[in-house]
């Protein structure tokens, strides 16, 4: 048994997340966990709202409510949606949890210790129509890097460049729009991230197994020459983690926060804590995950993030962890994702362009999500939703495929044999031959979920249900029924068998499917297949079952361009996320 920690990006905690945001992370984290946990792994999986910085300032401001109270409910919302989707977190944190105030203050003492803090006067933008400082992300302007006309000033949202608010080109405040800018002094913090740059260059070229999306950003911005540099960790703002240098004051520093890239990636940690403290255990429980003093050596840990969170995962927080020079324990692969595109264009949270989890939710069962979305997962290149796509795959993967299997299957079975596992004979050729069969793609299915290709692992197990629907169609019971029973109740009770195994290996992608199957076949409790011949016998003659509803209603034409036109102007939820 292996003990595998998986952490899947923070969502922010200013609005409901589209479903690009979804299968860009949290989806395909969950998909590993629950897979991680399936074949008896010891898993701990992590994810939290990403709840400091000006966003969430703004978006309360807009909602006319105290920040510590909009982001309490967001982030109540945000849980529930989770749930909802079916996200199997072992704890969904906050990092506004004192657990987090406390290790990101206990970090920025460590750094400093270590020489690796700077103060610096620096010059920042001030709005006169805001009457503020403006943050980095909320003063838009050109890219000097590839000329984008809306590159924000922490990040170039088109070419991911990381960015200082002067480095743009015609700065305006993306608040106001106001181009009434001044620059004044201010004293902050500095990360001295360029005085790592070797153990992070010998760190990043050991990982010679990264998928090329993560290591290519990685090293891009670490060659970049000011991928590397210097960055500001604190921020004139009322809502963060106030800056202290461990558990002392900062002089100097009163009234100021750290930035919220700097404490959310250690809230993978302290949301870690706040398990620990939600289950009554002491701080070993958590540190066993985290520290390799405390026995987390042998603990493979995981990222899910897309690409756009690459830069602050491969250079800023390793440089934050290495820094403390404390044996904490860094990330041993990291799984990023390109964008999910929406029906020609980009989802975008701002437009309120594209589905919404809250929507998408109210409009089909998760798992007809989750489907589709893992199986057009933008893995290799950036994808598209579209309703006509999403429709076929649906209709064709869940419905006909599967959900049609073990319809007929077990309807089959009541009227010709009662709701019991019928006798027969031994398998025979037939089965052997499918056996087999399911064996190669269970194989191909596991060793892709080991390697996280996950589009791949849609493949198989699709791949694995077809076979079942081949293997019905060529037995033909109902045809067999009248002149040989005993070998129609044979083909029954091998195929009653493979709805039960297909419980357990689709239980990683559709786990409420999953769970109808499950039940259906009085089988609580089955366990990943470590033979497959030995698995399709689990169900004796004799076994008690039932037929399950519907399990996958196909979408009509008339409901997909319903659906389509709903969407098509903008959204509630994304409207009050706009900020
Ligand atoms: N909250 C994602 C974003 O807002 C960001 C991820 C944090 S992971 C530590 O772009
Ligand atoms: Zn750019």
């Amino acid at each position: 048994m292996a003990r595998i920690l998986i952490t899947s990006a923070l969502p922010y905690i200013n609005g409901i997340k589209h479903l690009g945001n979804l299968i860009g992370s949290q989806l395909p984290s969950d998909v590993y966990a629950r897979y991680m946990r399936a074949i008896g792994n010891e898993v701990m999986f992590i994810c939290a709202t990403d709840e400091h910085g000006t966003p969430a300032e703004l978006a309360a401001a807009k909602a006319g409510k105290d920040v510590a109270e909009y982001c309490r409910e967001m982030h109540a919302v945000q849980q529930d949606l989770a749930n909802g989707f079916r996200l199997s977190f072992d704890h969904y944190g906050r990092s506004s949890s004192p657990q987090n105030r406390k290790l990101t203050q206990y970090f920025a003492g460590r750094l400093a210790d270590n020489g690796l803090i700077e103060e610096v006067s620096e010059k920042q933008v001030y709005s006169h129509a805001d009457g503020r400082f403006l943050p980095d992300r909320y003063i838009e302007g050109t890219c000097p890097n590839c000329g984008y006309d809306r590159a924000r000033g922490d990040q170039c949202e088109n070419c991911t460049k990381q960015l200082d608010p002067t480095d743009l080109i015609n700065p305006r405040s993306a608040i106001s729009g106001s181009t009434d800018l001044e620059v004044r002094e201010t004293k902050h913090l500095y990360l001295r991230q360029s005085k790592m740059r070797d153990e992070l260059d010998e760190w990043i070229n050991s990982k010679t197994d990264w998928p090329i999306l993560t290591t290519s950003i990685a090293k891009k911005w670490l060659h970049d020459g000011d991928g590397l540099k210097d960055r500001g960790i604190t921020r004139d703002l009322s809502w963060g983690v106030p800056v202290k240098r461990g558990e002392a004051d900062w002089p100097g520093m009163e009234g100021k926060v750290f930035y919220v890239w700097f404490d959310a990636p250690i809230e993978y940690i302290a949301a870690t804590a706040e398990w620990a403290e939600a289950h009554g255990l002491d701080d070993e429980a958590w540190q066993r995950w985290w520290r390799t003093d405390k026995g987390a050596d042998d603990v493979k840990y995981v990222q899910f993030m897309g690409k756009d969170n690459v830069p602050f995962h491969t250079l800023s927080f390793p440089a934050t962890i290495m820094g403390s020079r404390d044996p904490w324990k860094l990330v041993d692969y990291i799984k990023s994702f390109n964008y999910l595109n929406y029906d020609g264009g980009q989802f975008s949270t701002s437009q309120g362009r594209g589905v919404f989890m809250d929507q998408a939710l109210d409009i089909l069962p998760s798992d007809y999500w989750r489907w589709w979305l893992l199986s057009h997962v933008p893995e290799s290149s950036d994808s598209e939703f579209t309703w006509e796509n999403f429709q076929q795959g649906v209709n064709k993967d869940l419905a006909d495929v599967l959900g049609n299997f073990v319809s007929r299957v077990t309807k089959f079975c009541r009227s010709k044999f009662g709701e019991v596992v019928p006798e027969g004979g031994a398998y025979g050729e037939a089965e052997i031959a499918v056996i087999k069969a399911i064996e190669e793609r269970v194989a191909s299915y596991q060793a892709n979920m080991e390697a996280i290709e996950i589009r791949k692992s849609t493949a198989d197990l699709r791949a694995i249900w077809v076979l079942g629907n081949e293997y019905l169609q060529e037995a033909a019971p109902w045809s067999k029924f009248k002149e040989d029973p005993e070998a129609a109740a044979a083909i029954v009770r091998f195929a009653l068998n493979l709805i039960r195994l297909y419980a357990v290996l689709s239980e990683p992608f559709i786990p409420d499917a999953a769970q109808t199957m499950t039940s259906a076949m009085n089988a609580e409790g089955a366990q990943w297949p470590t033979d497959i011949s030995a698995a399709l016998e689990s169900l004796p003659a004799g076994h008690p079952f039932s037929v399950p509803d519907v399990m996958f209603a196909k979408i009509t034409d008339e409901q997909r361009d319903e659906m389509q036109a709903k969407f098509a102007g903008k959204s509630k939820a994304a409207e009050l996320a706009q900020s």
